[in-house]
């Protein structure tokens, strides 16, 4: 069986709006509760994991895992402009002190889609004030706990909204063939397959109207724009220059801290002739235009999910009777080692995985899936490329954003009527590759 060096981080991952409950400032936790609202339900309490913290650390700690990545919530830190909430930042103290108290190594991240609600109201991710509010935001985090950490990712998925983008535009395209396959399957609302998170795009399009004036009541502007709405080219280099200030920050009061941001990567694959452009279109797209931004940075964090296939025409379809998980996506485990030499060409710092996972509810294709990707990330690391980590998506069964708690990507279930933790088996042989 394939073993990792003692030093190399594996762990898991969570996100705090996913698993924390009870987020009550944060944009997410207003949309949920909107009449308009395009989540399938609330995040209520999730898994509690703001309370069973140190409970679902041990559980990592037991099944032999190293590393803890999880993300801090900006709403709780700062629920209003400018003012910063004490007891917020010694609670992720705890949860920090907790990881070494069992060896594990906490990896922070200082955005993971959720915002507090005041950003949005003074134009959110589109807003050129966001990134010096970033900033102090990240200033204050690393005053207070910079010297617990050795990494911190600034921002998740900094490509999401650029995705969502892409996908709106083909959905708006498609619109009237879905509505009337939506019809046909009896007003079921299918998983999109072609991204790597949880939304509803259908429904959200076709409430766009009733939404702006709800929006104005709850957030103070009529278009939200939060992270993973559908972002302008502006955007995009804005969420950059947010990860820039962010960084410079950490660099000048913790320098110990290794920085870096996360992507979400495709498996780009040419799968008949003449999809060469188009795939490279998506490459660039979904990563090499971000290069001059991040080039400098200590690491890159990789989330990779599936694969997507091109032709002549663009897009196509998965593969006839592909197997395909929950979001609706193909279980495709080889794409992790396809997409981590596919970076490795041209960003030059460290590569860590700090997402990649699979929503199933057999959890023998979790296992399957772990074999698969960690072999390939053993032949990329045997290859030279310095893969210094794999955290797995996810810890705990959990809130997947619009899609709500129908997904399970997690190592451990959760029964959400008691809050019962059951480990599953995919957990201990996880742990198992150190
Ligand atoms: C992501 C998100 C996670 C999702 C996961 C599964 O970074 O896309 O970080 O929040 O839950 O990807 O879809």
């Amino acid at each position: 069986m394939i073993k990792f060096s003692k030093d190399f981080l594996l762990g898991a991952a969570t996100a705090a709006h996913q698993v924390e409950g009870n987020n009550t400032n944060s944009d997410c936790w207003a949309m949920e509760h909107m009449e308009h609202t395009s989540y399938a339900e609330p995040s209520l309490d999730a898994v509690d994991h703001y309370n069973r913290y140190k409970e679902d650390i041990k559980l990592m700690a037991k099944a032999g895992l190293n590393t803890y990545r999880f993300s801090l919530e900006w709403a709780r830190i700062e629920p209003e402009e400018g003012h910063f909430n004490e007891e917020a930042i010694e609670h992720y103290r705890d949860v920090i002190r907790c990881c070494k108290e069992n060896g594990i190594e906490p990896m922070v991240t200082l955005h993971h889609f959720s915002s507090p609600v005041w950003l949005i109201g003074k134009g959110g991710w589109e807003a050129t004030s966001t990134v010096e509010d970033f900033a102090r935001y990240t200033r204050y985090v690393i005053e207070k706990l910079g010297s617990e950490l050795h990494y911190v990712c600034t921002i998740n998925e900094a490509n999401m909204g650029l995705q969502i983008a892409a996908i709106a535009e083909r959905y708006k395209r498609q619109m009237m063939a879905q509505m009337a396959k939506v019809q046909a399957a009896g007003g079921k609302d299918d998983a999109d397959g072609t991204v790597q998170v949880g939304i509803n795009l259908q429904k959200m399009m076709a409430d766009q109207q009733a939404t702006a004036e709800e929006n104005k009541k709850v957030f103070g502007v009529e278009k939200v724009e939060n992270f993973t709405s559908m972002r302008t080219k502006e955007g995009d280099i804005l969420v950059m220059k947010a990860h820039q200030a962010a960084k410079a920050v950490i660099k000048e009061l913790a320098p110990h801290i290794q920085v870096g941001l996360t992507l979400s990567l495709h498996d780009m694959q040419v799968a008949e002739e003449g999809g060469e452009p188009f795939a490279e279109k998506e490459w660039e797209d979904e990563f090499t235009h971000y290069l001059p931004y991040i080039q400098g940075d200590d690491f890159l964090g990789v989330q990779n999910y599936t694969r997507s296939l091109f032709g002549p025409n663009g897009g196509l379809p998965y593969p006839e009777g592909a197997e395909m998980t929950q979001m609706n996506y193909e279980f495709y485990p080889e794409a992790l080692e396809h997409v981590i030499r596919k970076v490795a060409k041209d960003f030059k710092g460290d590569l860590i995985v700090t997402e990649n996972g699979v929503a199933t509810s057999d959890d023998s294709r979790r296992i399957a899936f772990i074999e698969k990707a960690l072999a390939g990330v053993k032949n990329c690391i045997d290859d030279g490329i310095p893969v210094k980590g794999y955290c797995h998506w996810s810890l705990m069964d959990n809130f997947e954003w619009q899609k709500g708690y129908s997904m399970t990507f997690g190592l451990i279930a959760v029964d959400r009527t008691t809050q019962t933790r059951i480990p599953k088996e995919s957990l201990f042989y996880l742990g198992s590759f150190r």
